[in-house]
């Protein structure tokens, strides 16, 4: 094992190829940092700054940033759960979201407490059994490390617990969904082990600007022509950062208002402001903020 001192680079895991390495690699690009082809080698150098990705099975992430191989890691919250690991969660970043759920064959019956003495299937098994005792149901739980959902079937379980996003492939498999035992999103997670001052700065930044990202992916700049007298108005309507820019016009009497919304009342503010009296609102998307 490497040892941790400040003339290495900070080393940062991402799943090499799967559901989470695109989103991950245009995250990191979109907060600035450059890197050659990460297809082609599983360590890639950035170009602009003192930092290496490692690309490699999501499995592993947790386990390499818990020994400090790696500084900091991209995986799903149901990675580092299941694997237990000492780690530190930096935040959640809303993208491979999922759930574990619990899944039961259509015919039968629906209740958890039925599954009292019975097998279930599952690629989870630290997360289930922690589930199943929690609530004091006795299971046998069957490891399996893929294809989960089919084990009802052939008869090798009565259930299962899997991850679901839309939930196609349990019910293509003829299974209902019956209870959520763990929300996941993909994580940045941190090493325990002491990080040098260089790498802890860095570490700092690279989360600064995840945050500005972040934001901005959610916001959009607004800008509007509007009667002076509507202003007020106007101000109550916007749950703005700040208060909006206002700029008088060449017109008598109108202003010109700039500001920035969260995409989440995006549309109810673009009406009330029609109604208000502004007109020409143009919306333009935010590459990135600083906050
Ligand atoms: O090769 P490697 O080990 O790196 O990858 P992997 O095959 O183990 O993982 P991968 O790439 O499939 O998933 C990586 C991570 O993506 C998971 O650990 C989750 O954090 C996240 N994620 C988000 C998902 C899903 N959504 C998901 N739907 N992981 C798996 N699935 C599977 C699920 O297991 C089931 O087979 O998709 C199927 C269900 O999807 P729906 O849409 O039909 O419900
Ligand atoms: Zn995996």
């Amino acid at each position: 094992m490497r040892t941790l001192d400040s003339t290495t680079s900070l080393r940062i895991a991402v799943q090499k190829s799967g559901r989470l390495t695109d989103k991950t690699i245009n995250l990191l690009k979109g907060i600035g940092l450059n890197f050659d082809d990460y297809k082609r080698s599983l360590l890639v150098k950035c170009l602009n700054f003192d930092v290496e990705l490692l690309l490699i099975r999501d499995d592993d992430i947790p386990e390499y940033v818990e020994d400090g191989v790696c500084d900091l890691g991209f995986v799903g919250a149901n990675t580092v759960a299941e694997d237990e690991a000492d780690v530190s969660i930096l935040r959640g970043l809303g993208y491979g979201v999922c759930r574990l759920s619990i899944a039961l064959p259509k015919n039968g019956s629906h209740k958890i407490e039925d599954l009292a003495g019975k097998k279930i299937a599952t690629s989870y098994p630290v997360l289930t059994k922690k589930y199943f005792e929690s609530k004091g149901i006795d299971v046998n739980i069957i490891t399996l490390s893929g294809s989960v959902e089919i084990a009802p079937r052939l008869e090798i379980a009565d259930a299962i617990t899997d991850l679901v996003s839309t939930g196609g492939t349990l019910k293509a498999n003829g299974l209902i969904e019956v209870e959520t035992i763990f929300d996941s999103e993909t994580q940045l997670i941190q090493t325990n082990k002491p990080l040098s001052e260089g790498k802890q700065k860095l570490t700092e930044k690279i989360l600064q600007r995840i945050e500005g990202y972040k934001k901005a992916a959610e916001s959009r700049y607004i800008m509007m022509n509007a009667p002076q007298e509507a202003v007020p108005k106007i101000k109550e309507i916007i749950p703005s950062l700040k208060s909006p820019t206002v700029m008088p016009l060449a017109d008598n009497g109108m202003v010109a208002i700039h500001t920035v919304v969260p995409l989440t009342t995006f549309w109810d503010v673009m009406e009330n402001l029609k109604e208000a009296g502004a007109t020409g609102i143009v919306m333009l998307p935010i590459e990135s903020m600083i906050v």
